[in-house]
């Protein structure tokens, strides 16, 4: 079984359009109390965490994100939907962490989001899908200067460095901590992700990989790390 198997193995339901609307207007009204009522509703319900993370939270964020853009919604409301998906995480996060394997040798992931830029939620949801997938994560925070990356992979003998980045301008200190790993004569394997990063950018600073969403870096560093086999036996 390979691991696109594994995650679809854990995601049994999917999220009823309903539920999706719901949860847009509870981030439109910037309604933490809704966005976490719905949270644990969606869980007794019986749908999967990873589902309504992924299909219904996700997708209602970026929605908030196009309606900042097109000037339908303020930075306000668009900081009050980010603490509705926060509240919400809460309640998920217990729940993502119970879905994933463990094993004995957990590789180290250095990650954070890059310099200037205080996007975290995908991160975040990054570092809980790896840690379920067995990596023992050390997150970095975010606003985390290149050469922190860089030290606290040293310091921690990290197989991988991940590094967000979800703004454009920020996105330009992945290619900083690429340059500074590779001065400083690291092993470790440096793999970034983050809404406008893609896998040209990746390719042009000579990252390791680059990850569109949480259970691509999972099947990512596996891949990597050459460790999906030793996954699945747990
Ligand atoms: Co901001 N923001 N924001 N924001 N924000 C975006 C990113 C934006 C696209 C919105 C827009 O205009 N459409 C836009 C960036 C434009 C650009 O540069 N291209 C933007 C802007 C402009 C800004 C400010 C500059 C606004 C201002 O002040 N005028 C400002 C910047 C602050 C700063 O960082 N210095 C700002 C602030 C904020 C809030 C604080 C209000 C809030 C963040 C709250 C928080 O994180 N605590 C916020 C939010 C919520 C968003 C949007 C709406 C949603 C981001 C999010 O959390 N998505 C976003 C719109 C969008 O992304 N389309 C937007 C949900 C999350 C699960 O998805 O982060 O993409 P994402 O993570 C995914 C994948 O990308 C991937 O996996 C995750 C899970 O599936 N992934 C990785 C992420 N990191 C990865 C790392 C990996 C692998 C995969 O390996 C290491």
């Amino acid at each position: 079984m390979g691991n696109a198997d594994m995650v679809s193995d854990i995601m049994p339901a999917s999220v009823p359009k309903e539920l999706r609307e719901e949860i847009k207007k509870a981030f439109l009204e910037g309604d933490r109390v809704k966005a976490e009522t719905i949270a644990r509703e969606a869980l007794s319900a019986g749908i999967a965490a990873v589902h309504i993370v992924e299909e219904g939270f996700v997708p209602a964020l970026k929605r908030m994100g196009e309606l900042f853009e097109t000037g339908e919604v303020f930075l306000p409301e668009l900081m009050m939907a980010g603490d509705a998906m926060k509240a919400a995480m809460k309640v998920l996060e217990p729940e993502l962490r119970k879905s994933g394997g463990r094993s004995d040798a957990r590789p180290k992931i250095v990650l954070g989001t890059v310099e200037g830029d205080i996007h975290e939620i995908g991160k975040n949801i990054v570092g809980i899908m790896l840690e379920t997938a067995g990596y023992e994560v050390i997150d970095l925070g975010m606003e985390v200067e290149a050469a922190d990356f860089v030290k606290a992979a040293k310091e921690h003998d990290a197989a991988v460095i991940g590094a967000s980045a979800l703004l454009t301008t920020t996105m330009e200190h992945q290619k900083e901590i690429v340059a500074l790993a590779k001065a400083a004569g690291l092993k470790t394997k440096i793999i970034v992700g983050g809404a406008p990063v893609t896998q040209v950018w990746a390719d042009e600073i000579g990252a390791d990989g680059y990850a569109e969403d949480a259970k691509d870096a999972v099947i990512l560093v596996d891949t990597i790390l050459h460790r999906a086999k030793g996954r699945e036996s747990n």
